[in-house]
């Protein structure tokens, strides 16, 4: 899913990534194209005039132009509108506090709501909930059936009874659940190709009747535009507490995750991201919005690394390596600057799991490798330090006892140290557009 989204805005930020300094023209260019992915992504024209305005301004201040890295704060400030847009923090079913609680599942036909009600019965029962389901579906007999074998399978209970009337269903239901001693009531409801009055009228006699207060939309992800716009009709009539958007899975554009919140006010609370029934998340705005950039926990990341190195020390550094004047007592601070991020596989964890990064969230690194690294920078004279062209091979031998650390070893750091530089350069010169030179460890 969001694969052509995904794509379009990697690459335009990948070319503003890759600038030292960006204009005013860059950043326009780059809006253009943000504007087109999302408008291809199927996104709801007006959330995209919205969203790229704010973007715009916020990307032309002064901040981000006169920031040492303005590429990555543009990417910053489009993955937080994506989360903004998104709905910020994880939105959570409410529970009464005297159970039973109705959750009352609408939406049109097909959307996924019979499904989505076996779904998120065993998501409930999972964490520790007693959840009963009841189908309302009276008008086609094959509804009901679908549900009872969804119960079994899941091996979670169903209520039936004689009554065919969808309103008498539910309040049987709920005293059923309530004298049985079931905390929730998942309500799964008829729907209709198109919104009608009918079945909006008594999917509001529900509610009501039941009180209830979590009312999920269940909208379809695959039909874009449609899903906003019955969305919006749904919330109009029924006062929505939520959606799941089902078949994340299939090539929906993403469109209907990035307008539904926006257009209705409610919140994403569950994604469908298949068929079993475990295929059930909990939505996570910050998930999503790095999922569609391709960045895994990278700004976590840049995060940390920014409470960790200042803007001078780092503009110091990358002045140095841009004049091929990085030494070896460079690359010891910045050892030390890496360990301060915390352990380094937890770090290496949180790059991206695509891109030029790919692979490295991998690699197992010994920590005592980093001591014994300074150890043997350290057993050097400062001329060694600021100059590693004279380490020549009596010297290699007389730091390898200083440091106590074999010969090999210290051929092995002049070795890395000469890659680092390299490496160094080349990301200086933007590396996302780049391919890294293989690191020696
Ligand atoms: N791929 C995929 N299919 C889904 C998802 N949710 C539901 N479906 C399928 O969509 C179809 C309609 O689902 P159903 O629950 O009967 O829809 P209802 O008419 O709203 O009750 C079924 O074939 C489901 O298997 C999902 O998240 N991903
Ligand atoms: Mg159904």
């Amino acid at each position: 899913m969001f694969e052509s989204l995904s794509e379009r805005l990697q690459k335009t930020l990948r070319n503003l990534k890759g600038e030292g300094r960006v204009s005013d023209r860059h950043v326009q260019e780059s809006m253009r194209e943000i504007r087109m992915a999302l408008l291809e992504a199927d996104v709801h024209f007006k959330v995209v005039k919205e969203f790229v305005a704010s973007l715009k301004e916020k990307a032309l201040g002064e901040d981000v132009l006169k920031s040492l890295t303005p590429g990555q704060q543009v990417v910053k400030l489009v993955r937080d509108e994506l989360v903004e847009l998104l709905g910020r923090e994880p939105s959570e079913l409410e529970f009464k506090k005297v159970p039973p609680t109705p959750i009352v599942l609408v939406g049109l036909q097909g959307s996924g709501k019979t499904t989505s009600t076996g779904k998120l019965a065993q998501w409930l029962s999972r964490q520790g909930r007693r959840p009963l389901m009841v189908s309302t579906d009276v008008y086609r007999p094959a509804a009901l059936d679908q549900l009872r074998v969804i119960g079994e399978a899941l091996e979670l209970p169903v209520f039936e009874s004689e009554s065919r009337d969808p309103v008498q269903l539910a309040k049987e239901a709920f005293a059923h659940s309530r004298n049985m001693g079931f905390d929730v009531l998942l309500v799964d409801t008829a729907g209709r190709l198109h919104i009608d009055d009918a079945l909006m009228t008594e999917l509001e006699q529900i509610r009501r009747e039941l009180s209830a207060e979590e009312v999920l939309l269940v909208a379809d992800a695959m039909t874009g535009q449609d899903a906003v716009n019955s969305a919006a009709e749904f919330n109009r009539r029924m006062q929505l507490s939520g959606v799941i958007l089902t078949k994340l899975d299939g090539d929906a554009r993403g469109g209907a995750a990035l307008s539904i919140r926006e257009v209705t006010g409610t919140p994403i609370k569950f994604i469908g991201v298949g068929e079993k029934y475990e295929a059930l998340e909990v939505f996570h705005p910050d998930r999503l919005a790095g999922r569609i950039l391709g960045m895994g926990d990278v700004l976590t990341l840049i995060e940390k690394a920014e409470g960790v190195a200042d803007e001078e020390q780092a503009r110091v550094v990358m002045d140095k390596i841009r004049r091929d004047e990085f030494t070896l007592a460079d690359f010891r601070d910045q050892l030390r600057q890496i360990r301060k991020l915390g352990p380094l596989e937890q770090v290496l964890g949180m790059l991206p799991k695509m891109g030029p990064l790919r692979g490295l969230d991998k690699v197992k690194i010994d920590e005592k490798q980093f001591a014994h690294l300074e150890a043997i920078i350290n057993s050097m004279t400062p001329k060694e330090r600021a100059s590693y062209k004279v380490i020549n091979g009596s010297r290699r031998k007389r730091i390898a006892k200083g440091s106590g650390r074999p010969v090999s070893e210290v051929n092995r750091l002049v070795k890395q140290f000469i890659q680092t530089r390299k490496m160094m350069k080349s990301v200086s010169k933007g590396f996302l557009g780049k391919k890294l030179p293989k690191l020696g460890w």
